[in-house]
């Protein structure tokens, strides 16, 4: 029977997890098995989905090669469809049954379109995968998705991973994306981008640093990418700057392939611990630090005890009687939970008129609304404590790039939901 295509249906079973949920070796396989079967590909889209799962198609000038897979089960759901005489579908079949390491795959074939039910419509001439010269540009769609079950952001990227390790804490990963540079990944989820990093950074570090009356020793919990400590190396007043960072692969990661992040970790004036931040507060004198900046992870994996009182409790013990803690407090629209409940914490050991909210606006974080906690020991006020020509000044001699004495007010002011949501 002479049929226009061929399309089989490829269950794999018993893969290899960890290849079914990396989205850059299956878009290369997939790319691959069309190619060891001489097919031409014209663009591959993919996608991975946090935490599991990638879709993608392969685009080939004599049809398609899909998939979608299910990593926690091991299995990959795959359609190869071909048309014409060129390309044997079963050469990718095989090839893909290696690449993801089936330990077993079964496969139907359809014959598709058979020309004895057809009739040839004479204007169209040529045939069906015949096997005219083409230069044909393969353009590539691989895509990088951070979502939970009802949300998801997708970032463009070149389709080859430049970092990944497995740490002891998480998984540490560098995307090259084409929208927002570099971006650098913790278990999925975005941390920082080098075409938006400047806005939490600035924020998380400039919004204290610029009302406390005399700052000499900040300490950073977090911050392993190290753009907070540029931020406060800034200040030639400070003494000193500690960073304890629980992960060494994410500080390695960070100088190697975010160098102008990473930029301040030689400065001498850096005190650099690769250790756990809520010992190292349990552990600390009291009253030691003027400052103390939490740039956490989202309260999973290893950023999960940075969210609890005990900690925070140790945060407050360890600050001068005129400190002022700021932590990064996830969003309000997409972390509602999380961001209600530290606030209400916050209350309870700083004091209920001594604990403040401030937004930024970061589009690589779900939802595009940043939120900060700024917390004093003291009744300091945010705002009214700025000195605003001299703020325009370090903003103006610093070259920063959002934060500036305007930004530094309007960044109290909450929408309704938010105010609300504090009230609760
Ligand atoms: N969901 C994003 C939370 C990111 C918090 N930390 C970012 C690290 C940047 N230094």
């Amino acid at each position: 029977m002479k049929t226009l295509g061929r399309h089989i249906l490829v269950e794999y079973y018993n893969c290899d997890a960890d290849i079914l949920n990396d989205v850059i070796k299956i878009e290369a396989s997939m790319v691959n098995a069309a190619r060891k079967a001489e097919a031409t590909v014209i663009n591959s889209t993919f996608h991975h989905f946090s935490p599991f799962g990638v879709s993608g198609v392969v685009v080939i000038q004599e049809s398609h090669l899909a998939i979608h897979t299910w990593p926690d089960y091991g299995y990959a759901a795959v359609d190869i469809f071909t048309c014409g005489e060129t390309v044997n579908p079963w050469v990718c079949y095989n090839f893909l049954k290696d690449a993801f390491q089936s330990g077993y795959a079964s496969a139907m074939e359809m014959l598709r379109g058979q020309t004895g039910l057809l009739q040839k419509n004479e204007q169209y001439v040529g045939e069906y995968g015949d096997n005219t010269p083409q230069t044909i540009a393969y353009h590539r769609n691989v895509w990088f998705t951070e979502r939970n079950e009802n949300v998801a952001f997708s970032l463009r990227h070149k389709g080859d991973r430049l970092f990944m390790g497995q740490s002891p804490f998480q998984k540490v990963e560098v995307y090259d994306t084409f929208a927002y540079g570099r971006l650098l990944t913790l278990d999925g989820m975005v941390m920082t981008t080098e075409k938006d990093e400047y806005v939490y950074h600035e924020m998380i570090s400039h919004v204290a640093m610029q009302v406390h009356p005399n700052p000499k020793k900040v300490l950073i919990i977090g911050g392993g990418d190290g753009g907070v400590a540029r931020e406060l190396l800034r200040y030639p007043n400070l003494d000193k700057v500690v960073m304890v960072e629980i992960d060494g692969m994410v500080i390695d990661a960070s100088r190697q392939f975010l160098p102008q992040i990473a930029n301040q970790f030689e400065n001498p004036r850096l005190e650099l611990h690769v250790a756990d931040g809520i010992d190292y507060v349990a552990q600390a004198p009291d009253g030691e630090f003027d400052i103390v900046l939490v740039d956490s992870t989202d309260p999973v994996g290893p950023g999960e005890g940075l969210f609890t009182e005990t900690f925070y409790r140790g945060v407050h013990r360890i600050l001068k009687p005129d400190g002022i803690m700021v932590t990064q407090s996830e969003s309000p629209r997409f972390n509602t939970k999380v961001f209600q409940e530290i606030f209400q914490c916050y209350r309870g050991i700083f004091g209920q008129n001594n604990v403040h909210c401030y937004l930024a606006y970061i589009p690589t974080y779900p939802t595009g609304m940043w939120s900060f906690s700024f917390s004093t020991k003291s009744e300091l006020n945010p705002i009214t404590a700025l000195d605003a020509a001299k703020t325009q000044k370090f903003v103006e001699e610093n070259g920063l790039q959002y934060y500036d004495a305007e930004i530094h007010k309007a960044a109290f002011a909450l929408p309704v939901f938010v105010k609300n949501l504090l009230k609760g």
